[in-house]
């Protein structure tokens, strides 16, 4: 019989990918979605039209902050796999809503593990936690045994749920996994993370249509993968006979400065002409410095990255200078007001 599994946080960049994998896989995926004004399911929009009716590829409206509606959908669909990736994600806004990312981070996971702890079912769980967690202090590859150093209320939920996860799997013997992923990337990365925001913006720049673009810290230093790769190591985590903390990452670092080089000269462009910086964009606690050090995924997942640094820029490069011929076709047809000149992130 075909497995099922439960993804939450379906809409974002890696339920996206994680979805077109498992369903690839031969799984009958169910996600969920939260309620907004506007239809929020760009990403997922292909998996809905060639899916949905076959029942693979099946949403249902919940939100992490609604504990009866997790509830609900674990006893309903009795997942074989549960895959909760939802969360305010962006490290900055967690500066600004503290109580919302601390309450969606840690008690979405938390009713989560209830649900499962009392299902009459073997469930494997993985958990989204991150390489926030760290802190950036350290200027060496971090491992699973790297001292937490959490600089955000977004870190501090991601601790807190972490703990949580491992807690679960010592108590109770539930297969409870984490996987402590440094930053992953992709054309369907969220457009106020810094790698995209470049992007985006380039595109519109190489087009002629935007003239600027304002970062904050470009000394920032990233261990940057391909979120494709990434959800392919979330699965093997699920598929392994023990349950344990996995790195995922690429073993290189590379600052902000560097992803802007490879980006503009990709179009012959010199970034500089074009970046402005502004303490806005500043956080009130920097992450300086991240590296990862994936061999325990390696040795026991048999995972690697297979995305270069460059490769990926490149593509998100190349993906974003479609969209800005979209964005140009519109303007010229005054169907778009150009907001992009002052972005928020
Ligand atoms: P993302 O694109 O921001 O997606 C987050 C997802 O969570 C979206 O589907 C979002 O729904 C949903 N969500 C947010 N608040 C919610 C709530 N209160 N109730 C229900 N759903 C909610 O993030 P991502 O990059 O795919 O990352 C996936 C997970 O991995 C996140 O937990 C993130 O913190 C973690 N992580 C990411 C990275 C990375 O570099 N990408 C690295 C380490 C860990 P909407 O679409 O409606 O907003
Ligand atoms: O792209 P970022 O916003 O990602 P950040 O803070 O590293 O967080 C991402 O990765 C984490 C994994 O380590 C995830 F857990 C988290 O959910 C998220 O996906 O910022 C990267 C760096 C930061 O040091 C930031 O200060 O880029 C710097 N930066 C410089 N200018 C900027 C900007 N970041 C943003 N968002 N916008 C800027 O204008």
């Amino acid at each position: 019989m075909n497995k099922t599994a439960l993804i939450t946080g379906v809409t974002g960049q890696d339920g996206s990918y994680l979805s077109n994998l498992l369903i690839g896989k031969g799984y009958e995926v169910h996600g969920t979605v939260r309620r907004s004004s506007s239809i929020n399911t760009y990403r997922i929009d292909d998996l809905i039209s060639k899916h949905q009716d076959s029942g693979n590829f099946q949403l249902h409206y919940s939100d992490l902050m609604d504990s009866s509606s997790i509830n609900t959908l674990v006893q309903t669909i009795q997942p074989d796999e549960i895959y909760n990736l939802a969360a305010q994600s962006h490290v900055m806004v967690s500066f600004q809503n503290p109580i919302y990312t601390t309450q969606t981070g840690t008690l979405g996971s938390l009713s989560l593990l209830e649900s499962i702890r009392y299902l009459d079912k073997d469930v494997k769980f993985y958990q989204a936690s991150s390489s926030e967690m760290f802190g950036g202090k350290l200027r060496e590859p971090l491992n699973e045994s790297s001292p937490f150093d959490p600089r955000s209320p977004y870190a501090a939920s991601k601790v807190f749920a972490h703990n949580m996860t491992k807690m679960y799997r010592d108590s109770y013997e539930m297969f409870c996994t984490n996987g402590i992923l440094f930053n992953h990337e992709s054309p369907l990365r969220g457009q106020t993370f810094v790698t995209r925001k470049i992007t985006r913006a380039l595109g519109r720049i190489v087009l002629g249509i935007q003239e600027k673009l304002t970062l904050g810290n470009l000394d920032a230093s990233r261990d940057w993968g391909f979120a494709g790769d990434y959800v392919e190591g979330m699965w093997k985590m699920l598929q392994h006979n023990d349950p344990d903390d996995w790195i995922l990452a690429t073993g290189e670092t590379h600052t902000v400065k560097e992803f802007l080089e490879i980006a503009f000269d990709h179009f012959n462009l010199d970034w500089e002409k074009y970046i402005l910086t502004s303490e806005k964009y500043y956080r009130p606690n920097e992450v300086e410095y991240l590296l990862g050090d994936y061999s325990k995924a390696k040795k026991d997942l048999n995972w690697e990255p297979q995305t270069s640094f460059s490769e990926l820029v490149k593509m998100m490069a190349n993906s974003d200078l479609e969209l800005a011929k979209r964005d140009k076709v519109l303007l010229d047809e005054k169907l778009l007001t150009p907001t992009w000149e002052h972005p928020k992130y």
